[in-house]
């Protein structure tokens, strides 16, 4: 797959994209990641990519000119293009899996005050990665592209994705490595029992307690199984 960010601070991306699991897969050619700088499109003498909100107001606004020119020299039939913008839909892992599936991905970076208007015309979708406001979208195409490429074939293996929290609206469960003992503080006894049935119910009670506990909102839309119901009554009387 293909994404390509739009964004007047490229070098913000040096470390992004040099670094652990995107470079591998950059290097593997299983992503692309092309950052165009769209300061370059600007035909203003001295490059502006910005003006005063017409009907007054605090901060400035990103042309239509330089945006638009960018993006229609670097869109092709099947790309999505999406903007940052903390008005957006809200960015999670069913929509990261959504854009690993596309050919081509176009994240626009928002910036100052926002866009003019007339940009959004030339978008599929906006989108925001949580709630608070960030300086600019940079960071945001950084966390959007990172969990996407994670989702592409071959950049992570496929276990890695299926166990993991949001897989089935639970957070995961406690991991834990050698040694056995640190400073006094034991890992759980069932995980080093052998005893895998006991292992399995452990680490789905601990998945239903965390979400209990951190992300009630989760459990909402989850599908109770009669295993999960018989736990998730167990985690309420030990909690209350
Ligand atoms: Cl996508 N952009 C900005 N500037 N701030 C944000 C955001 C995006 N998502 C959350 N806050």
């Amino acid at each position: 797959m293909k994404i390509k960010i739009m964004t007047i601070f490229p070098q913000m991306f040096a470390g992004f994209l040099n670094t652990s699991i995107i470079k591998r897969a950059i290097d593997n050619k299983l992503i692309e990641i092309e950052i165009v700088d769209f300061r370059q499109y600007s035909k203003d003498k001295n490059k502006r990519v910005d003006d005063y909100p017409y009907g007054g107001g605090a901060g400035m606004i990103l042309s239509c000119q330089p945006v638009l020119d960018c993006l229609s020299e670097i869109k092709s039939d099947n790309s999505f293009v999406i903007i940052t913008d903390p008005a957006g839909k809200r960015f999670d892992q069913s929509l990261a899996k959504q854009y690993s599936q596309k050919d081509e991905l176009v994240i626009i970076c928002g910036h100052y005050e926002g866009f003019d208007g007339r940009i959004y015309d030339f978008v599929d979708e906006k989108v925001s990665i949580g709630d608070y406001v960030l300086t600019g979208g940079e960071l945001a195409s950084m966390v959007i592209s990172d969990a996407v490429s994670r989702l592409v074939d071959g950049v992570i293996s496929s276990n890695s994705t299926c166990e993991e929290s949001f897989e089935n609206d639970l957070l995961e469960y406690k991991q834990y490595t050698r040694p056995q003992i640190y400073n006094g503080m034991a890992v759980p006894e069932v995980l080093v029992s052998g005893h895998h049935e006991n292992i399995r119910l452990y680490r789905l009670k601990e998945q239903l307690k965390n979400t209990y506990l951190y992300r009630k909102d989760l459990l909402k839309k989850h599908q109770f199984t009669e295993e999960e119901k018989r736990l998730m009554k167990e985690i309420i009387e030990e909690h209350d």
